[in-house]
């Protein structure tokens, strides 16, 4: 097949899976903030996402469900097990994750993950190479496929390449450390259009490649806070800089090509997350979901990959805080927190995991009635109803994350609140602060900031919580992912 719209991810929106007695095969959608942004996009445009299946067994492309089944042209970039161990966990998950998310924990350098990186990126480059049909629109997504838009800009110099970042991109200083950096911006800046969530990222890219010696222009940062404010119309993206790189397609000496570096803050389908948290079932489920919870006086929820950058641990640590001091009741709190499990063969995720457990506990231990936990800790995946169901009758979200691109969790939680009910503590270190700005922020670094946050939360005159909740509401209602798609988009058909 070829396709005129290719969006290219490290995933595949769907997974493989196989029945150990049986052998029989099934696909199920695969969980993540990308794939839950960018299945309506792709539904819409009738394009092709080129991915991995999400096992280590090859799968061709008649393995593939079929579109009608998966509701999209779905095409396979297998890995193997090296290829996983070395390029997913290895350079995407224990380098470029927290390098990017500014060190907190110490990123790995190794030479065969990097040579391994490079590529799988050659693969997903030459599998794009031969789907993409004259003059196509591709749009590379995130820090696993940093090498892509430039291996695939040698090959095809017809296509229009879009790059964006699900991540924070972190200050020249950091990323300086990385001993592939030079490599990394040239792949990127394969791009005709390279996207952030914040300005900051954006920042940051442009001032790290002025470092190095590009050649780059910035525009108006008064334009760019208006913008991710929501003042703005969604659909008027914004480009923050430009960056002039040779044009390997031109013979000519000295030509040059122009890379936009823009801003645009990615949302949830705010209307479909509405509509699920006022359908009745999910009404019942929430009504119900509270009475089993002991019908607590406050609700406070965290839902969340089990990541060292969500602040887990620090949040749980801020409501014992909170318990030791007196200023919140055992008797008037219940915290539920999902985690569902992640890069769970490495170390520092398997670290993360202990100390949270522990500390559940520990609050569980001292302050649990029989048949009472105060701390629900669900360490699995639970069906998008459920969690909607939770967010509804949550009386105060806990988004406490260290270091987040976005956070689509504070989004969701957000629009499942259109009556303007309950409150959102949000940590200033993620996207979403920028654009959620009447949250209670906090400074998750520091844990009386977080309980700062709560009790304000739980001490605010009612009618100006609800306001600060209907403010948030409509933000969302009116960025949703369609109109950060749409942006993209656009922008990026403007180069061709
Ligand atoms: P993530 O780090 O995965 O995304 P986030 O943006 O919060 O984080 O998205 C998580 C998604 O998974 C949400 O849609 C949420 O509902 C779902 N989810 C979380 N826990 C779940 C559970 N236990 N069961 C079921 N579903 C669960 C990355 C970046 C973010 C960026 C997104 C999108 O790290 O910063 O916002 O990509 O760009």
């Amino acid at each position: 097949m070829s396709a005129d719209f290719v969006v290219v991810a490290n995933r595949l929106p769907v997974d493989r899976n196989t029945d150990p007695t049986t052998g029989e095969v099934s696909w199920t959608p695969s969980p993540g903030g990308l794939v839950t942004a960018l299945r309506p996009v792709l539904q819409a445009n009738d394009g092709a996402w080129i991915g991995w299946p999400g096992s280590t067994s090859p799968v061709t492309l008649e393995d593939m469900p079929s579109a009608e089944e998966s509701g999209l042209h779905t095409i396979p970039v297998n890995l193997d097990d090296e290829d996983f161990e070395q390029f997913y966990e290895g350079f995407s998950n224990a380098t470029l994750w927290p390098l990017y998310h500014d060190l907190i924990v110490p990123p790995r350098y190794e030479r065969t993950w990097w040579q391994r990186y490079e590529q799988v990126n050659q693969r997903f480059a030459d599998t794009t190479a031969a789907i993409a049909s004259e003059g196509a629109t591709v749009w590379v997504q995130d820090y696993q496929l940093h090498l892509v838009p430039g291996l695939l800009r040698k090959q095809r110099g017809d296509i229009c390449i879009g790059f964006f970042l699900h991540i924070p991109f972190p200050n020249a200083e950091l990323f300086r450390q990385l001993p592939w950096r030079e490599e990394v911006l040239q792949g990127t800046l394969g791009a005709d259009v390279v996207g952030f969530h914040t300005q900051d990222s954006a920042r940051n890219f442009l001032d790290t490649l002025r470092a190095l010696g590009y050649d780059v222009s910035t525009d108006d940062d008064e334009d760019a806070a208006e913008f991710i404010n929501g003042s703005r119309l969604p659909e008027e993206s914004l480009i923050v800089g430009r960056v002039a790189v040779p044009n390997a397609q031109h013979s000519e000496a000295g030509s040059t090509r122009t890379v936009r570096v823009g801003v645009f803050p990615i949302s949830i389908d705010s209307a479909q997350v509405q509509a699920q948290a006022l359908a009745p079932e999910t009404m019942a489920e929430a009504h119900q979901l509270r009475a089993r919870l002991g019908s607590p006086k406050w609700l406070l929820s965290g839902v969340d990959r089990m990541d060292y950058t969500k602040g887990i641990l620090h949040r749980l640590l801020a409501v014992e805080q909170l318990l030791d001091s007196g200023r919140l009741k055992a008797e008037d709190v219940v915290v539920v927190q999902v985690a569902t499990p992640s890069r769970e063969r490495l170390e520092e995720y398997r670290a993360t995991r202990e100390e949270v457990e522990r500390v559940v506990s520990r609050i569980n231990g001292n302050y649990g009635q029989l048949g009472r936990p105060l701390v629900h800790y669900i360490h699995h995946g639970l069906p998008f109803e459920e969690i909607v169901a939770l967010y509804a009758t949550t009386d105060i979200m806990l988004v406490t994350a260290l270091k987040d691109g976005m956070n689509l969790v504070a989004k969701e939680y957000v629009a499942s609140h259109s009556d303007g009910s309950g409150a959102l503590v949000l940590s200033e270190f993620t996207g979403a602060a920028t654009q959620l700005t009447q949250a209670y922020m906090c400074n998750p670094h520091d844990g009386e900031s977080i309980c700062e946050a709560i009790l304000s939360a739980t001490s605010e005159d009612p009618t100006a919580q609800r306001q600060r909740m209907l403010d948030m509401w409509n933000q969302v209602q009116n960025n949703d992912v369609d109109s950060w798609a749409a942006s993209f988009l656009a922008e990026l058909k403007e180069t061709k």
